[in-house]
C-alpha cells in the first residue's frame, strides 16, 4: 500500500467512526426527547385524572384540603360502621399526618371518629393504613382507657382545645370524617 492509499484508508476509518459517534449521539438525544415527552404526557393524564376525581367528590359535597378530599358525616355511628361507610365511598377514616390537617378537623366542631385504633395491641396506636402513630394530638391525660374501659378508638372530642383527641370505646356513636388522598 502506497502512502496515498494508506492516508485514504485511515481517513475513511475516521469518517466512519465520526458517523457512528454522531449517529449514536443523535439516537441518545432522540431517546431522551421521547422519554421526556412520554413522562409529560403521563403526568398530564395523571393530573387530569386527579382533577376529575376531585371534581366528582366535591360535587357530592366532599371538601378539598391539601391534596385530599374529606367527607364529614351528618349522623353518628360506631367506629367500625363509620369506617365501613368510608370504605364503601372509596375512602377510609381520616389519617391525620400534619398539624394543618389536625386544625382542619377541629373546624367542624363535632366529636368525630378518626382512623386511629389500638385494638390490635393495647397502647400501640395505629392508623387504618397500618402505620404507627407518630405525630399525635391527644388531649391532656389521654389516651387513658378511662376507668379501666376498653377505649380502643380515637376521636376528636375536645375540639375547643388545640390538642383534642380522646380514646373511647369503639362501640360508642360519633360523627366521622372520611379521607381520600389524591397525593401519589
Ligand atoms: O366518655 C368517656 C370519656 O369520658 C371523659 O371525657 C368526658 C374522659 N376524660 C376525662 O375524664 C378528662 C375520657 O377520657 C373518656 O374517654
Ligand atoms: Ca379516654
Amino acid at each position: 500500500m502506497d502512502g496515498r492509499a494508506g492516508f485514504d484508508a485511515s481517513n475513511n476509518k475516521r469518517n466512519l467512526y465520526t458517523v457512528v459517534v454522531v449517529t449514536l449521539g443523535l439516537l441518545c438525544i432522540l431517546q431522551a426527547v421521547l422519554n421526556i415527552s412520554l413522562r409529560l404526557a403521563f403526568d398530564g393524564d395523571e393530573s387530569k385524572r386527579k382533577l376529575n376525581t376531585i371534581d366528582d367528590y366535591t360535587h357530592q359535597g366532599w371538601l378539598y384540603f391539601n391534596q385530599s378530599v374529606y367527607y364529614i358525616s351528618s349522623v353518628e355511628n360506631s367506629w367500625q360502621d363509620s369506617r365501613d361507610d368510608c370504605l364503601q365511598r372509596g375512602a377510609d377514616l381520616i389519617i391525620v399526618n400534619s398539624k394543618e390537617e389536625h386544625e382542619f378537623t377541629r373546624l367542624f366542631r363535632q366529636s368525630s371518629w378518626i382512623g386511629l385504633t389500638d385494638t390490635e395491641t393495647e397502647g400501640t396506636w395505629k392508623w387504618v393504613d397500618g402505620t404507627l402513630l407518630r405525630q399525635s394530638f391527644w388531649f391532656a391525660g389521654e389516651p387513658n382507657s378511662y376507668q379501666g374501659k376498653n377505649e380502643d378508638c380515637g376521636h376528636t372530642k375536645f375540639f375547643a382545645h388545640e390538642n383534642s383527641w380522646n380514646d373511647v370505646e369503639c362501640a360508642k356513636n360519633n360523627f366521622w370524617i372520611c379521607e381520600k388522598t389524591m397525593a401519589s
